[in-house]
């Protein structure tokens, strides 16, 4: 069912990749709810994405991060909730600027608090457009 007026919107996410390891919080959002998810938000106007995946990261967990870049984007259609939603998700992937530099939870009213979780070793439940991507296959780390 189409909503009058609705439209697409762009989310920017970020794995923020350390060793193994990627950062995941629980949302506290309505989309979502108490599934694990990664740090980022809405694209702004006039933003590039590594722009906006820097400045969500910041936001979210205080984290300053380095090398963003592009990895892959899916379409994501949330027609079940009470404010059905349609969101193009851009996915980052990028480093810690400085490696000894710890999560905060800067938000939580939309998030239970950031922890790294290994790949091999994800949180359930993870939020389905994440665990669409990881049943698929997908390795959001860098070759080699
Ligand atoms: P903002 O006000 O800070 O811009 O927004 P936000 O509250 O941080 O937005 P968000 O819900 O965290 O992210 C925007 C949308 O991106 C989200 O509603 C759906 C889409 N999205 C996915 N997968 C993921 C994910 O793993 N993490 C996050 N944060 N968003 C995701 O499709
Ligand atoms: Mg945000
Ligand atoms: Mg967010």
């Amino acid at each position: 069912e189409k909503e009058a007026g609705a439209v697409p919107r762009v989310g920017v996410c970020v794995f923020l990749v350390k060793g193994k390891a990627v950062l995941l919080g629980r949302r506290r959002s309505s989309i979502g709810h108490s599934t694990f998810a990664l740090p980022g938000g809405h694209l702004e106007f006039g933003e590039s994405f590594e722009e906006c995946g820097s400045r969500e990261l910041k936001e979210e967990t205080g984290l300053d991060i380095a090398q963003v870049e592009l990895l892959t984007v899916t379409n994501n259609l949330f027609l079940e909730e009470p404010k059905p939603s349609h969101y193009v998700t851009v996915f980052m992937r990028a480093v810690l600027k400085d490696p000894q530099q710890v999560p905060q939870n800067l938000e939580p009213h939309k998030c239970d608090g950031w922890d790294w979780y290994d790949w091999d070793n994800l949180p359930k439940p993870l939020f389905w457009p994440l665990e669409k991507m990881v049943q698929d296959g997908f390795d959001p780390f860098p070759i080699g």
